[in-house]
């Protein structure tokens, strides 16, 4: 779907970083403050979404998979047609707004830098699967890695990606940096290192321009 600029359209946005960056501490945030302007808001996540999504967000997740880089890319679109088809493009065909909790541009980060599969084949897909949508905004929580790692280090196990080694997290983080560089207007950098009211500080100023 072809978004345009106009400040009644449904919006779609996401939320991108590294492990422990403050996600999930940050969308319903988020939706509170979407909502209290009176916008109507679907809170999702990837992978996952819809049951398929969430049963194959499980084996993606789960260390006991046996996943080549291929597989686990497909896994990844897979799902995520199935959540476009189920729940992002009805939900803006409503006029909702969608708020997302990782998208494609993660792809690009995790299976892209992470894994060092070919950009170009991930931009085939992306094409493939969501034809010109793209999320109006992405919201970008930005921290080293040693950083995010701490944070989520007193839970439980590890799943298969956070058992990955710094290095992979580092390419991810690089990555995720050189799109928001290559694209400002969509991006916004938020410094997830400062506490958490001023990372919902910089949150409303990423998204105030679009209420
Ligand atoms: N994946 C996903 C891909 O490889 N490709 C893809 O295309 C997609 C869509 C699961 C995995 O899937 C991979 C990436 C992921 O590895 P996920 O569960 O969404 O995706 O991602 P995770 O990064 O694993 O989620 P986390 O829960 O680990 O991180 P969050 O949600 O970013 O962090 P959050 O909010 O849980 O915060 C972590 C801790 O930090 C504290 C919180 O209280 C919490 O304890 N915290 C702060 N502490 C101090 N100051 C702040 N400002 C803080 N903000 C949060």
């Amino acid at each position: 779907m072809p978004m345009n600029n106009s400040s009644q359209c449904p919006r779609f946005l996401t939320l991108e970083g590294g492990e422990g960056a403050g996600k999930s501490t940050n969308i319903d945030f988020l939706r509170r403050q979407l909502v209290a302007a009176g916008v109507e808001v679907v809170v999702t996540r990837e992978p996952g979404g819809t049951t398929l999504g969430e049963q194959l967000r499980a084996l993606l997740l789960d260390t006991g998979s046996q996943l080549c880089d291929d597989t686990e890319l497909l896994m990844m679109f897979a799902a995520r047609a199935q959540h476009l088809e189920e729940v992002i493009r009805p939900a803006l065909a409503r006029g909702c707004w969608v708020l997302c909790d990782r998208f494609t541009e993660a792809t690009y980060a995790y299976q892209g830098d992470g894994r060092g599969i070919n950009l170009e084949r991930i931009a085939q897909l992306e094409t493939w699967v969501q034809g010109e949508l793209r999320p109006d905004r992405v919201l970008l929580l930005d921290l080293p890695v040693a950083v995010g790692m701490e944070r989520i280090g007193g839970r439980g196990g590890p799943d298969r990606f956070e058992r990955e080694a710094q290095a992979f997290f580092q390419r991810v983080r690089d990555g995720y940096l050189r799109q928001a560089e290559a694209d400002p207007e969509r991006f916004r950098v938020i410094d997830a290192t400062v506490s958490l009211a001023r990372v919902q500080q910089q949150l409303n100023a990423a998204v105030a321009d679009l209420l």
